[in-house]
């Protein structure tokens, strides 16, 4: 018998990978999707992938999270689903608690009763950390948390409960700590898919300039790729715990944006411009995290570096706008 697994954020960046990654290891996957009134944006990252079982639902909807569990009844369940966008946190901040706290309580309570012995894998974020470093500036498991960002603070809700979840009701409950990460499905109002489609469509002639917010801002970033196998393996390991996933490599938002204008021989200087509508009103500033732990125990090891990550990304746009000479057009108007 195939194991089984739910995935719920299953038409996201991670979501997607991780479908990929399953089906090709022998899983049956079924996703949770929310309903959207453009039907297409509901599965456009997973709509090549014909085995997928799909259902509507949304971690607010209990008697969906309910009807889910009941009729797939996964050995494996993959929380991804969460309006995942910092910034965005700050406008929504009720919505974003919503969906990133309660919906995750909602969730377990509906895995304690209806499949108690199904592995819960919960997607937390190194968002969860604030501005708080180690002594040795890097954040690992042991470093306290201390959210800066609604977003955030739900986030570190959903992480408490899935340890709670654990302890209190011996579910086999586990967090991933994942940094960001990235690729060329992210969304494009992340700031590395930003950068990339700016600097690519600047590289093929167009006269835009490029906004951004904080240049300064450190961040440890990784591949979707590589994480969505963290994902798994951590939920292979007998013993339910929490790992952080990361690099351990950090770079600032400058550094990013030099890398890629470097690629068409251009400096970034002469094309980024900052606007105040994309800084925050709290910032988290460094991110590396110290990933030594899943590592050495699990073996996981990132195939991607920073450098072949936005290879592949800038590739990605060139091959697409090339291929669709319009979008380069009306992105020029606009
Ligand atoms: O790409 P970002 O929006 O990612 P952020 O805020 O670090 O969050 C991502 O990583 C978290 C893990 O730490 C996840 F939990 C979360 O779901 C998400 O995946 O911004 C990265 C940095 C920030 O410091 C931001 O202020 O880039 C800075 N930035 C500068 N200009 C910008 C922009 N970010 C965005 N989105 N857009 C800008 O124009």
């Amino acid at each position: 018998m195939p194991k089984k697994a739910l995935i719920t954020g299953i038409s996201g960046q991670d979501g997607s990978y991780l479908s990929e990654y399953l089906l090709s290891n022998g899983y049956e996957v079924c996703g949770i999707v929310r309903r959207n009134s453009v039907v297409e944006h509901q599965r456009n990252r997973v709509s090549h992938l014909e085995k997928l079982n799909l259902m509507y639902g949304d971690l607010s909807d209990q008697s969906s999270l309910n009807k889910a569990l009941k009729s797939f009844k996964p050995d494996e369940i993959y929380n991804l689903a969460a309006q995942s966008h910092v910034r965005i946190s700050f406008e929504v901040p009720q919505f974003t608690t919503q969906v990133n706290a309660l919906g995750v309580l909602n969730l377990l309570e509906a895995v304690r009763e209806i499949v108690p012995s199904a592995r819960f894998y919960q997607a937390s974020s190194s968002e969860m950390f604030g501005n708080s470093v180690d002594f040795d500036n890097y954040q690992r498991e042991s470093t306290p948390m201390k959210p800066v960002s609604p977003y955030g603070i739900a986030k570190l809700f959903a992480f408490n409960t899935t340890r709670f979840y654990r302890e209190a009701y011996g579910l086999h409950a586990c967090n991933g700590i994942l940094f960001n990460h990235e690729s060329p499905r992210r969304g494009s109002n992340f700031v590395t898919n930003k950068i990339v489609k700016s600097a690519v469509r600047i590289g093929l002639g167009s006269n835009e300039k490029l906004e951004l917010g904080n240049l300064d801002a450190q961040r440890d970033w990784g591949h979707s790729k590589d994480y969505v196998r963290a994902m798994h393996l951590i939920l292979q390991n007998s013993e339910a715990r929490d790992w952080v996933v990361s690099t351990g490599q950090t770079k600032s938002v400058r550094d990013f944006c030099s890398y890629v204008f470097l690629k068409f021989n251009l400096d970034y200087q002469d094309h980024v411009t900052q606007n105040p509508k994309f800084f925050r009103p709290n910032e988290l500033n460094f991110l590396r995290g110290d990933s030594s732990a899943i590592r050495n125990e699990l073996g996981w090891e990132p195939e991607y570096t920073f450098e072949s990550m936005i290879d592949e990304m800038v590739n990605f746009w060139m091959n697409y706008y090339l291929e669709n000479q319009g979008e380069l057009k009306r992105e020029n108007q606009s």
